[in-house]
């Protein structure tokens, strides 16, 4: 290991995790060692200093960190999704909390090590807001940080508590059986809408019906939507996804006037997405086998995120609105793709 800084980043093996750490390489200033469940793809192995294969929820995992790497900041994107946790809600309260137990009690005794605050950056979701009623979703609107806070599910109510953990470890955890407390976390979250790639499929989520119809179009493959037609959440490209998460871990603290951040970019339907796509790919017959269950955590989330104190705070804008996103981004790269 050498004497360079080094970014740690669990859940290496997701979508999230494949695109930053292929960003964090291309950047260059930093090592970076992997965390993941499952032997990470050659594609990202190829690139960290170290990649352990382990559990999130257990202390040994994050134990075995070279002990003279240096992390500046710990990247715990390691989660449960929405559907797969209200599959499994005592998985998701093991991952998608004690992980991040375990994530924020490595960064504050690294932090002592380190002998300076370990920064750990937390993807939040939209599924930290909770909204009572379709007509409730209409009047709020684009919801700020503070309103509707009342998730409706697992992966909701994990999330919500994350933002709220995370604050606790940064601002008031101070450890009681020592006078010696190290220099401690800084905790930095965005609450990001649906994220849509071009290379990689998510799983396990509710906003899930936009990147799978999209794949499926691309390969000229019919695609039966889990959700209405009129339905309206926000979204945003993977590289702006990435980009926000790097522009808050390199916000200076002053700057920042809170811990946590909404950032947004579109808002399509499925029905306006699949006008966007069929102008440039062969009709892909969209069809609706609407479920029941993943409809209600769709309309419990609102329809657009406020994101002015991220603008304002540490210059956050989205390159992509919803017709760069599709046009320059995801129809290009997928066409590709699939042709290859
Ligand atoms: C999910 O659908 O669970 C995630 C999210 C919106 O956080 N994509």
């Amino acid at each position: 290991m050498s004497g360079r800084m080094t970014a740690l980043v669990t859940g290496a093996n997701g979508e999230l995790g494949h695109a930053l750490i292929a960003r964090l390489v291309e950047e260059g200033s930093r090592d970076v060692i992997a965390i993941d469940l499952r032997e990470p793809d050659a594609s990202i192995a190829s690139k960290c200093a170290q990649v352990i294969v382990g559990d999130v929820t257990q202390r040994t995992t994050f134990e075995q960190v070279n002990p003279s790497a240096r992390v500046d900041s710990v990247f715990h994107l390691a989660a449960l999704l929405s559907t797969a946790s209200e599959k499994n809600p005592e998985r998701a309260q093991s991952v998608n909390v004690d992980g991040l137990i375990q994530a924020l009690t490595f960064a504050m005794a690294h932090s002592a090590r380190v002998d300076r605050r370990v920064k750990v950056l937390f993807p939040s979701s939209i599924a930290a807001y909770g909204v009572a009623s379709l007509e409730a979703k209409s009047a709020l609107g684009a919801a700020n940080e503070t309103q509707a806070s009342e998730p409706t599910t697992m992966y909701g109510l994990n999330k919500r508590y994350g933002e709220q953990l995370g604050c606790y470890f940064s601002e008031r955890y101070r450890q009681l059986s020592t006078e010696a407390n190290p220099p401690g976390v800084d905790f930095r979250s965005i609450r990001y809408p649906g994220i849509i790639s071009a290379f990689t499929l998510p799983t396990g989520g509710t906003s899930d019906y936009l990147p799978e119809y999209l794949h499926a179009a691309a390969q000229g493959k019919p695609y039966a939507c889990f959700v209405r037609g009129d339905t309206r959440v926000p979204f945003m490209a993977m590289p702006d996804a990435v980009r926000a998460l790097l522009m808050l871990e390199k916000a200076a603290p002053e700057t920042l006037t809170q811990r946590v951040y909404n950032v947004t970019a579109c808002n399509p339907t499925p029905v306006e997405f699949s006008k966007l796509l069929q102008k440039a790919l062969p009709p892909a017959a969209l069809s609706f086998d609407v479920s029941a269950a993943r409809q209600r955590i769709v309309d419990s989330w609102p329809e657009q995120l406020d994101d002015q104190a991220a603008r304002k705070d540490w210059g956050w804008a989205p390159t992509m609105g919803l017709d760069e996103m599709v046009n320059e981004y995801l129809l290009p790269n997928v066409v590709a793709r699939y042709a290859r």
